[in-house]
This record gives C-alpha cells, sequence and structure tokens, in this order.
C-alpha cells in the first residue's frame, strides 16, 4: 500500500494530488491515507499537506535502486547481478529461491524494506523504507559446510571497510555477527546455507545495515543506531553498498585462495569481544568466563572461573 502511495506521489512529480484522489486510487480511508503519509515521513520523505491541494513530495531519501548500485561498481562478480524490489517480506526468503533456480554466484538480492526482516533464531530486524541496507548475497564456494560460519566473520571486516571508506567510521566488532559503532548495534549478519552434510550448494549471507534512520522503535532505541545518528548526516546508501561489495570480493579471493588465517588477523583488529569477561548465551545454556580467542575456523574460546576452555560455536554474546 505505501509503496503504491510513493509511485503514486512520485509519478506527479512534484504537483499535488488530493488526499481524495490518493484514498479512491488506494481504496481506503483518507486516516489511512493520512497514516501511510506519516509512515513515508518517518522514512525520510519530507510531504508537504497543504487544506484543499492534498500532498506533494518535496524532498525524497536517497535511493537503493539497480541502478544506482550498479553505476560505477568495479567488481568483478559480487554485485554484477542485482535483483532489486522495493517492498519484500526477506530478501533471505528470495535468496534461497534464486539460489535454488541456479542464480549465479555474486548475485544480490536488495529491498528498500522488509516486512518480515529476520535475525538469527527467527527474530525479528527492523528494515524500514529508504532508510537502510537490506541485502542478500548468494555464494557458491567450494568449501566445507563447517567453514561456512567463517563467511560472517569475513563479511563483518568487509562491511567495516567499506562503512570506514564512505563515512570515515571505525566500527567493532562483536563475535560473531555484530557490527557496533559506538557500542550500538549498527548492523547484523545472518548467514544460511543450502548445502549436503558434505557439500555447500549455497551460502546465502543477510546484511542489514542502519544508514540513515534518526529514530528506532522502542524495543531497540536504546541498543541500535545508525550511520546518520553517528555521523550527523545523511549517508548515501548505493555508495556504502558497492564499497562494501569491492571489499568483499577482495577478502573472499583472498579467503578462497589462502583459507582463513589473514581473514582471522583482520577480523581480530576489530573484535572486542576477545580478552573481556563475558556471558555466552546458547539455546541450551549460559557460560561465563573470559573470551580469549577464536580458532582457526572462527569458533569462539572461552574460558571459565573453573579454567575450562569452552567452543562456542554459536552465541549470544553480554558483557
Ligand atoms: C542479526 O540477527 O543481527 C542478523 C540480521 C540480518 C538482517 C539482514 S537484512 C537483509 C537480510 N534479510 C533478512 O531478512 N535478514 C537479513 P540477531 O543477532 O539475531 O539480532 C536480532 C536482534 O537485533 C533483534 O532481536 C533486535 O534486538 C535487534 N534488532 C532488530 N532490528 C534491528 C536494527 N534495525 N538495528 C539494530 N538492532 C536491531
Amino acid at each position: 500500500m505505501r509503496s503504491k502511495l510513493l509511485q503514486m506521489l512520485m509519478a506527479q512529480q512534484g504537483k499535488f494530488v488530493s488526499g481524495e484522489a490518493i484514498s479512491n486510487y488506494l481504496g481506503c480511508s483518507r486516516t489511512a491515507v493520512w497514516k501511510h503519509i506519516e509512515e513515508l515521513r518517518k522514512a525520510g520523505y519530507k510531504v508537504e499537506a497543504i487544506p484543499r491541494k492534498g500532498y506533494r513530495v518535496i524532498h525524497q531519501p536517497n535511493l537503493l535502486t539497480k541502478n544506482e548500485i550498479k553505476a560505477g561498481l568495479t567488481t568483478k562478480y559480487i554485485g554484477k547481478n542485482v535483483v532489486y524490489e522495493q517492498s519484500v517480506s526477506s530478501t533471505q526468503e528470495i535468496a534461497h529461491r534464486i539460489a535454488s533456480d541456479g542464480a549465479e554466484e555474486g548475485t544480490v538480492i536488495v529491498a528498500d524494506e522488509q516486512l518480515g526482516g529476520k535475525g538469527r533464531l527467527g527474530r525479528p530486524w527492523f528494515s524500514p523504507i529508504g532508510s537502510g541496507i537490506w541485502m542478500s548475497l548468494i555464494l557458491k564456494p567450494k568449501i566445507p559446510p563447517q567453514q561456512a560460519p567463517q563467511l560472517t566473520l569475513l563479511t563483518a571486516v568487509a562491511v567495516i571497510r567499506g562503512i570506514k571508506e564512505q563515512t570515515g567510521l571505525h566500527c567493532d566488532i562483536k563475535w560473531p555477527n555484530d557490527i557496533l559503532l559506538n557500542g550500538k548495534k549498527l548492523v547484523g549478519i545472518l548467514t544460511e546455507m543450502q548445502a549436503d552434510p558434505d557439500q555447500i550448494h549455497s551460502v546465502i549471507i543477510g546484511i542489514g545495515i542502519n544508514v540513515n534512520q534518526d529514530f528506532f522503535p522502542e524495543e531497540i532505541k536504546e541498543i541500535a543506531t545508525s550511520l546518520k545518528i553517528e555521523k550527523g548526516e545523511e549517508i548515501n546508501r548505493a555508495s556504502v553498498m558497492q564499497s562494501i561489495m569491492v571489499q568483499f570480493e577482495q577478502l573472499y579471493e583472498l579467503f578462497l585462495d589462502e583459507g582463513f588465517l589473514p581473514i582471522k588477523h583482520m577480523w581480530e583488529a576489530h573484535a572486542i569481544t576477545i580478552g573481556r569477561r563475558i556471558t555466552a548465551r546458547t539455546i541450551t545454556n549460559s557460560i561465563q568466563g573470559y573470551a580469549k580467542g577464536i580458532t582457526d575456523d572462527g569458533v569462539l574460546l572461552l574460558e571459565d572461573d573453573l579454567g575450562t576452555i569452552h567452543k562456542i560455536y554459536s552465541a549470544d554474546i553480554e558483557f
């Protein structure tokens, strides 16, 4: 509904369109129209409303369409094929579908809005329209399935480098999949796989980056941040995405040629988890202790108070 409204307003190219015309077109009440307009404003659109004239868009947030993403992109295969959708449930779902249909390596699915964006363990990922980078990347690496989590760490390094290049901001990594800026979550990474026990068909890497949000919903407002909040200015999403894809391709090729070790060192340079007292909550239990480091496979080593070292493959970390 909102994207239909947006298309209608944009087609007017700055001319007013009456509330009545909109409600007829969308088949909803004037109150519903007003609510959708408010949503657009929250997403960064400046919509002027004048009694008896109607609504018009006087400023639109920067866009992340296929053309913008591909224009000037210097990668060989990452992002050469871009699938752009304005509004989807989750880019991960589309990526899984087209990966099984034979999509080529490096295909990127990106959406302006996700209505059912997901994190790990089915948790929600808040992905409002027009303000973030919500993307999934399809890879087909010839590596054993147990090495796939290393790609999460590789992605974190690529994202941090891309963000630094475009904004000058220095981010931190919280093992395994969070990128923090000034202690708040800026980026979430979700790595999923289509594989047999001994062979990967596809790895789908979901990356969610808060770029131009000014505020967050109640549930996450204390823990989340955006590039705009931290930098104090609006950031061009397509440029950030391009830098990340360039960085990703370089690191991915290094990984395929030389393995995880060089990536591990880069990852460690940004990691704030290591050397700290942490609590690791897994699905089954919760362990406290010191984070000693990660193994060459990217597994977190946690030493508890009795000196026992635990290998943590997947968990939520609290400091
Ligand atoms: C993640 O999960 O951090 C992985 C998020 C991956 C999102 C991308 S977007 C493109 C692709 N398509 C998808 O559907 N997903 C991927 P996890 O570690 O489980 O963190 C989820 C938790 O982060 C939630 O329970 C909230 O507490 C918090 N959260 C939700 N939305 C957020 C946001 N926009 N910014 C910061 N924190 C958020």
